[in-house]
């Protein structure tokens, strides 16, 4: 059975890339203004009445939006990628239906949560045929009622099958493992896809996360996004790019977030392989303009994928989360997700998103946007702002340091061995709370007390595995 995920494999990477000028960017809701909150919490396959619970304690907790799964009927079965193969436009899935997800969005709202829901423009189901979660009949190039075969592309190539991935036509006109591929630039599929996003709109959504962008022309991409009833809204879109031909990501960027996969690649290599250290320079390589890029240590493609994922060793999921929220590159995303034996599992608990008080997963479910160091890390994303990389300081090649501004400082060490020096943090003197190991609660510390004396933290030892993180909001 083909999935999503599959797209991510076959990206090919070659060393060129396209430069492309500047373009002028319409009014377009971005995450990258700082001075709020703007971390996404993606809570993969959590159906609406959890999400809508969750939502109190994610505005709580410094996080300013929650992506959410695909709204719209799809094919039946357990596993998660089902959620992707659209049926019709009824918005009654496995997560629920259209009053739950009301009731979500307006519990998210009033907890100062915007809810950016995933959206499939790109196609509809990859099998023969069947019958949908809400009832509807279909087979893979007829969906009655809403479009027939006159309304899918057939390139040609055998079984319609995208098969070369570096060419342009092929990506965007062939079927994304063997999923019915949608003729977006049709005025049918336009208007019926306008009126779809439009139902969500309708219900109060804050913006969308664009599922197979880069298969989808920015041409139709344009069209779709200019009509919508509500302009302004936030876009994030999927586009796979690692370098090399047929479509790239920056020609996504005129139309929202993209979301950039190299840099999902180099954290995992740079944790696995034992350097961060060359992380330092990661904001100048020539990628997305950061201002542009949404980043993420993994989605749920990736997780199954062989990149950083809960299953990493020594803690490298949770450090790479520490570096991602303190270095000032992107808008990130915390993938939010759970345990899974074989890449196929679908949602734990009847899709209803469980943690526990402590912040672990609770029920089959990992609860990462709660883990204390990466809940930790939101609080000094938040509280540093738009300030500038400072101090930077290397021990070993797995060993970093580095300050924002004079607002916030943090130390990851991803080696075997202890790092005992001499920091400077840049931060004012007086005591901290260790955001890693626990936060400020009132006047104390959950867990461990940091002294800054002398802007300076003098024979200060981390341990393996380990990192510290304090930030002007967390001192007492
Ligand atoms: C968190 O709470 C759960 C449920 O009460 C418990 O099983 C688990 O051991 C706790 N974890 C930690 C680290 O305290
Ligand atoms: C403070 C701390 O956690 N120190 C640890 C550093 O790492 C060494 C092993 O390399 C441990 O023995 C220390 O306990």
């Amino acid at each position: 059975m083909p999935s999503i995920f599959i797209q991510s494999l076959l990206a090919v990477a070659s060393l060129s890339s396209a430069v492309l000028a500047a373009p002028a960017y319409p009014v377009i809701q971005t995450r990258s203004t700082p001075g709020s909150k703007h971390v996404i919490a993606n809570l993969f396959q959590w159906n609406w009445d959890s999400v809508a619970r969750e939502c109190a304690w994610l505005g709580k907790n410094g996080y300013g939006f929650v992506q959410v799964s695909p709204a719209s009927e799809h094919i039946q079965g357990a596993q998660w990628w089902t959620d992707y193969q659209v049926v019709s436009y009824k918005l009654q899935s496995k997560r629920g239906n259209a009053d739950q997800f009301r009731n979500m969005v307006n519990a998210c709202k009033t907890a100062g949560v915007g809810v950016i829901v995933d959206i499939v423009w790109n196609h509809m189901t990859g099998i023969d045929g069947g019958v949908g979660v809400a009832g509807s009949s279909f087979s893979h190039y007829d969906y009655p009622g809403i479009y027939d075969k006159n309304d899918f592309h057939y390139c040609g190539t055998p079984g319609n099958d995208i098969q070369n991935w570096n060419d342009r036509t092929q990506l965007q006109n062939c079927e994304l493992v063997n999923l019915a591929d949608l003729k977006t630039e049709s005025s049918k599929v336009r208007n019926t896809l306008i009126t779809h996003t439009n139902s969500l709109i309708d219900l109060g959504v804050a913006g969308f996360r664009v599922d197979a962008s880069k298969h989808v022309s920015t041409n139709d991409i344009k069209y779709l996004q200019a009509k919508l009833k509500k302009q302004g809204l936030y876009y994030t879109h999927e586009v796979v790019y690692e370098g090399g031909g047929g479509v790239t990501s920056s020609e996504y960027m005129a139309y929202g977030d993209v979301q950039e996969f190299r840099y999902t690649s180099l954290l995992s290599n740079a944790f696995n392989s034992g350097n961060i250290a060359q992380l330092k320079g990661l904001k100048d390589l020539g990628w997305l303009p950061s201002d542009k890029a949404n980043v993420f240590v993994a989605n749920h493609d990736r997780e199954r994928s062989g990149y950083l994922s809960y299953k990493s060793p020594s803690k490298r999921y949770t450090l790479a989360h520490v570096f991602s929220l303190a270095y000032p590159y992107g808008s990130p995303t915390v993938f939010s997700g759970y345990s899974f034996a074989n890449s196929d599992d679908g949602a734990p608990n009847g899709n209803y998103g469980t943690c526990n008080d402590n912040g672990s997963g609770a029920n089959g479910w990992q609860c990462q946007h709660r883990w204390t160091a990466i809940a930790g890390m939101v609080s000094f994303y938040n509280n540093v702002g738009s300030n500038a990389l400072k101090n930077w300081k290397q021990g070993d090649s797995n060993q970093i340091a580095f300050g924002r501004g004079s607002v916030g400082y943090v130390i990851i060490n991803n080696s075997n061995n202890k790092w005992k020096t001499t920091f400077t943090t840049g931060l004012p003197d007086g005591k901290y709370c260790d955001v890693i190991s626990g936060k400020k609660s009132g006047s104390s510390c959950t867990s461990k007390v940091v002294t800054v004396r002398g802007g300076k933290l003098t024979n200060y030892g981390v341990g393996q595995h380990n990192a510290v993180a304090i930030h002007i909001g967390a001192k007492l």
